[in-house]
This record gives C-alpha cells, sequence and structure tokens, in this order.
C-alpha cells in the first residue's frame, strides 16, 4: 500500500518523504508526481495540494494536512468529500505559537515600533508603558493554540481575554463565547491576537465593524489566515488612528505580493507565515503515528470535522 506526499515544494516533498520511510516501513511513501499504482494509495499528505490531487486515488482512506489547518484541504472544489482528513498538531507546533504571540505582544505592549523609529532618528525618549498586569489582550480561538497561546500570556502576567465558540475554561483567562458575547469581548482589548481557523464563519471576520469596537489605538495580531482580515479595513483603521499597529502572519496570497502595500505601511510589521510550523523531524513522527492508530482503529484525536470547517 502506499502514502503519497504533496507540497507545493519538490525538496520539501522529498524531505518528508525521507522522515516518514524508516517510520512506516510496510508502506511504500511516493510523491504524489509519481505515486505509482493509483488504486495502491491510501493515505495522501499534504499541504495545499492542488485541485482535484486526489481523485485519481478511489481507496484513499485518508487525508493528513501537514498543519493545524484544514482550510487548504477544503479549499479543492474536487475534494472527495467522505475521506476524512486528520490534522497534525503537536508540541513543536503550539511551542512555538506560543513564543511567536508572546514576542508580539510584548513588543506591542512596551511599542518598541516606535522605539525602533525613534532610534532611526536618534531620539532618546523614553516611553513609560503600563506593567502587563494593566494591559488587556485577547486571544481569539482558544484550541490547541489560541489556548496555549492564552495561557502563556495570563502566566506572563497579561490581563487575558480569550474567546471561542464554545465555552472553555483556562486558568487566569476571562473567557467569552460565541456571536453574542463578542462585544463585551472585544471592548476590553488593547491588543487582540487572531488564533482563529479559516471557516465560513470567520471569513473577514477582522474588518471595519470588528475594529471599531476595539478600544482606540488597540493594535492587532494575525497568525491565523489571511482572508480572516479585511485588508482595507485594516489600512483605514490604522489612518484614522482607531488601530495603532498590527503584525501580520498570513496573507491573502501568499507569498505577500511585492507590491502589496502591508509591506512598506510604517506601522504594520509582516512576518512570512512563519508564526509556527511542524518540520518533518518531529512531524514525521505525529505524522506515521496518527496513520498507524487510524490505520488499526479507523479513528485518531486530530480527526479534523470538515462540517465544521475545523
Ligand atoms: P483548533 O481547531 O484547535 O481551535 C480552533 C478554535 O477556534 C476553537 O477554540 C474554536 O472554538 C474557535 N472557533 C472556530 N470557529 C469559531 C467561530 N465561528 N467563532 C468563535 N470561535 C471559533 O485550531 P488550532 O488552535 O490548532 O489552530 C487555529 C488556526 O491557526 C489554524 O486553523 C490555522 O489557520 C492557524 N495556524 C497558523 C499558523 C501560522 O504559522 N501562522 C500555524 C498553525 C495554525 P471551539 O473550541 O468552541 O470549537
Ligand atoms: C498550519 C500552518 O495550519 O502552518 O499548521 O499554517
Amino acid at each position: 500500500m502506499t502514502i503519497v506526499v504533496s507540497i507545493p515544494d519538490a525538496r520539501k516533498t522529498q524531505w518528508w518523504i525521507e522522515q516518514l520511510q524508516p517510520l512506516l516501513p510496510g508502506w511504500t511513501i511516493r510523491s504524489i508526481d509519481d505515486p505509482g499504482d493509483p488504486l495502491e494509495v491510501a493515505y495522501a499528505v499534504v499541504w495545499r495540494p492542488a485541485t482535484g490531487a486526489f481523485l485519481p486515488f478511489p481507496n484513499l482512506k485518508a487525508i493528513v494536512s501537514l498543519g493545524a489547518g484544514i482550510d487548504h484541504v477544503l479549499a479543492d472544489r474536487r475534494l472527495p468529500r467522505q475521506v476524512p482528513i486528520i490534522r497534525t498538531v503537536g508540541t513543536d507546533l503550539t511551542q512555538r505559537m506560543r513564543e511567536y504571540v508572546a514576542l508580539h505582544v510584548l513588543r506591542h505592549h512596551r511599542d518598541m515600533p516606535t522605539i525602533a523609529a525613534n532610534q532611526r532618528e536618534r531620539m532618546w525618549k523614553p516611553l513609560v508603558q503600563p506593567p502587563a498586569t494593566q494591559r488587556r489582550v485577547g486571544v481569539m480561538g482558544l484550541g490547541n493554540l489560541g489556548g496555549m497561546a492564552a495561557a502563556t500570556l495570563a502566566a506572563l502576567g497579561f490581563e487575558t481575554l480569550g474567546w471561542s465558540r464554545t465555552k472553555h475554561r483556562i486558568e487566569g483567562v476571562a473567557t467569552y463565547a460565541g456571536d453574542d458575547e463578542l462585544d463585551a469581548f472585544l471592548g476590553r482589548c488593547e491588543i487582540l491576537v487572531c488564533l482563529l481557523p479559516l471557516t465560513p464563519a470567520t471569513t473577514g471576520i477582522l474588518d471595519a465593524g470588528l475594529f471599531a469596537r476595539l478600544p482606540r489605538g488597540a493594535s492587532l495580531i494575525n497568525a491565523g489566515r489571511g482572508p480572516h482580515l479585511n485588508d482595507d479595513d485594516l489600512l483605514a483603521a490604522l489612518e484614522s488612528g482607531q488601530l495603532s499597529h498590527a503584525t501580520l502572519d498570513v496573507f491573502h496570497i501568499e507569498p505577500l505580493p511585492a507590491e502589496h502595500p502591508f509591506w512598506s505601511h510604517p506601522r504594520i510589521t509582516v512576518t512570512p507565515h512563519i508564526a509556527s510550523l511542524i518540520d518533518p523531524a518531529t512531524g514525521s513522527r505525529i505524522v506515521a503515528a496518527n496513520i498507524e492508530r487510524f490505520e488499526a482503529t479507523g479513528t485518531v484525536d486530530d480527526l479534523a470535522d470538515t462540517e465544521r470547517g475545523y
């Protein structure tokens, strides 16, 4: 039986194949571009697969997303809807996201963008910020990543809030749930972190209406997905002073096109979708364990709910 790997970068595809093969000795692991007998293909391990990529494989048992998000798989209009999707999550992913969120929340909290701009002008201007205990930070999405990020911010001393679809309990975090509690949550967020999955309900959620409900001068960190954000609304909110700064890791089009205004905006920080990732060395162990468990039991903990979209 065969496992095919599909990643838009041939070198990375090869790297994953080399890491997975010794862990799954009973399987033949091949690139999706050279799958051998298509009837033998039982699993596809993928990141941003091409439209229709799975159609040649009628015996596919599951699709393994090489990431926490499954939006890149569901985006395929010709996806065989009955095939389960397994997310790849693990301690590397949560650890890296905790680091990214802590780094950028602290950077906004201590107004490092202004201090860096002052340095460029050789300007010695001490800025006094309140301690973290007097800074309110909100996290949208309290799943694997958002839940851990919120706990990390609370441990740093921030007054931490969290919002999700259903109610969560996290020590030291004031939690809100559903559309009814969104306004109460937003009204308190001086720094807002988006770690939502991309679904029809969350597409475009970071728009002018949402920004208007934040305290004036709030800042935004989006490490969820690019289409959560209305780009023009962000530029207008920065222009009006409703928002003071944004750090963006994800974009409608990736790589972010060279002519996009975000690149040169003085109050936008662009990072190239590196908030968190799973590398083949550790990720392959998680993928292999999930495939073995799925083979044995027909399910895994990291099974996505394709109806819900995450
Ligand atoms: P999870 O599926 O574990 O958690 C998703 C969270 O979002 C849950 O708390 C869920 O609520 C909440 N949520 C979903 N829909 C809504 C809604 N309509 N309203 C309110 N809350 C909602 O996901 P992860 O934490 O593992 O990952 C989150 C996302 O982070 C990924 O989907 C991906 O897009 C992004 N990501 C980005 C990376 C990067 O490097 N930039 C790296 C990895 C992931 P509930 O718990 O109630 O269901
Ligand atoms: C993911 C990502 O979904 O890296 O894991 O964006």
